[in-house]
């Protein structure tokens, strides 16, 4: 579908930007916070780039008037942020820390004071510490009330003042990293535990949002999820079928409990003969059903293309297996279950790069048409309202002689996406906001602060702290130009 002419922008367009809490505020103690599982998983050797944290990160905590005074300097409408929960409940229950309490209200009323909408996040993967060496962390049901219990403090405090909030950040990210591939905390490989914590997790998002629905009337909530829409390799039957796997396992796993309180009936029957699916107890799906987001959330980055397991890997079978039975031609039967259930998408599908993408310096693919067949396929499926949430380029971006940064490269990539979502409102898909990834540059989880994605350089490095000095790069002035001709001029 091609338009002669595109539509403008909404009128109330959030042009946004966004952050997370471990992030960029650094003052990982400071008044009375408590350590969440990122002061603790960073400080494990090698697993982190040259072994950076977030102690100091941009130190953010002390600068928050200084970044929004450049927020309000750009124009920007709205700032998608996160609060640590350790800092509000240093021990993730018992008493409030009011100075935590108290940064988050400053930070708020500073953006009001500057006509910036506040995007207030509950949960970006930052749990106490305190309740993962208590009980495990997500894998006990008793976080749901914890989670419950810190949301409702944040409700009860902001809901005159917040309008917009994101339940759980990526969901599909910091279970899978966390529970899978050990390379984020609680450092668990163990796939059955994954499914375990995930549905706990989900019905945590359930019970923060029937809360939020009884406490704050007047505002919206959703997740925000990782979504990258899953291509066919080519038009071979067999992967479309992949795609068509690739699609439910990756993301309607996750999109339908949140939006119809239901797991995906192929995907949870392939998990139930693996003996990994979640245990379901009574009153869950009752509980998943009866929360209901307001929109959706959508961070973008890129998405995935697949093809089915047995081209990509050819059967490979000893003449002896031939003999056994019909099983031996699959050799992915022949495994062991525990071991299948290792690996529970194998038979699903395979990834592989696409020929037709390009990728950042960090392999990821660059994809902008992909952003508006994200909104497409999400609006079809789930029928919300959605807000990009996240989307932008990781490069390594030099600080010239000049002290300016050239980074026609970052605005290059966010035209490009940005003119895909309008195509996609053309098309009928309703979008009520665009929040690059990030404002200011930021420790990146694993990447350290060489990965920059920020509009705003900040002279540190992962030896230096330095002068913390913020300098808008190229692409700051670009932006201003884009939110003050409302996406006009991209
Ligand atoms: C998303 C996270 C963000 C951010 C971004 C870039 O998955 O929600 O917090 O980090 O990815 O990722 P990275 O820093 O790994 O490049």
């Amino acid at each position: 579908m091609y338009h002669d002419q595109l539509d403008a922008f909404p009128k109330h367009f959030l042009w946004g930007a966004a952050s997370a809490a471990y992030q960029i505020e650094g003052g990982w103690n400071a008044d009375g916070k408590g350590p969440s599982i990122w002061d603790h998983f960073t400080k494990i050797p090698g697993k982190t780039f040259k072994g950076t944290n977030g102690d100091v990160a941009v130190d953010h905590y002390h600068r928050y008037k200084e970044d929004i005074a450049l927020m309000a300097e750009m124009g920007l409408k709205s700032y998608r942020f996160s609060v640590a929960w350790s800092r509000i409940l240093p021990e993730g229950i018992g008493s409030v820390n009011q100075k935590g309490l108290q940064f988050y209200e400053d930070l708020i009323d500073e953006l009001i004071k500057h006509n910036i909408e506040p995007v207030l996040t509950l949960y970006h993967w930052d749990i106490p510490q305190s309740l993962q060496d208590k009980y495990n962390g997500w894998e006990s049901r008793q976080a749901i009330d914890d989670f419950d219990h810190y949301a409702r403090i944040l409700f009860d405090r902001f809901k005159d003042k917040v309008k917009y909030w994101v339940s759980f950040n990526e969901q599909n990210v910091f279970t899978a990293l966390g529970y899978r591939w050990q390379a984020h905390p609680p450092n668990i490989s163990d796939v059955k535990r994954m499914f375990e914590s995930n549905h706990i997790i989900n019905l945590a998002n359930a019970k923060a949002i029937n809360s939020f629905h009884e406490l704050v009337p007047n505002g919206v909530i959703g997740p925000s999820f990782g979504y990258g829409p899953m291509y066919s390799f080519d038009c071979a039957p067999d992967n479309i079928l992949a795609e068509l796997n690739g699609e439910e396992f990756q993301n309607h796993w996750w999109l339908d409990v949140y939006v119809h309180g239901k797991y995906p009936k192929v995907t949870l029957k392939q998990l139930n003969r693996l003996g990994i699916a979640p245990t379901i107890k009574d009153g869950d799906m009752e509980l998943l059903q009866s929360a209901k987001p307001d929109f959706l959330g959508v961070n973008y980055y890129h998405g995935g293309t697949v093809r089915a397991n047995e081209i990509e890997h050819p059967l490979q079978i000893d003449e002896q297996d031939l003999e056994k039975d019909f099983q031996a031609t699959d050799p992915y039967l022949m495994k062991p279950k525990e071991e299948q259930a290792q690996s529970p998408e194998t038979r699903m599908f395979t990834n592989v790069s696409n020929p037709h993408l390009e990728t950042t310096d960090w392999g990821w693919e660059i994809d902008p048409i992909g952003i508006r067949i994200a909104l497409r396929r999400l609006q079809n499926r789930y029928d919300l309202p959605m807000m990009i949430t996240e989307n932008g380029l990781g490069a390594y971006d030099e600080l010239g002689v000049d002290e300016k940064v050239e980074d026609d490269y970052r605005i290059n990539y966010l035209s490009a996406h940005i003119k895909e979502i309008q195509k996609a409102i053309t098309d009928g898909v309703e979008v009520i906001g665009y929040c690059a990834w990030s404002f200011t540059d930021l420790l990146s989880w694993l990447n350290g602060y060489q990965k920059r994605y920020g509009f705003v350089y900040i002279d540190r490095d992962e030896q230096d702290e330095k002068r913390l000095e913020r300098i808008p790069k190229k692409s700051y002035y670009w932006y201003k130009n884009v939110i003050q001709t409302n996406g006009e001029e991209l």
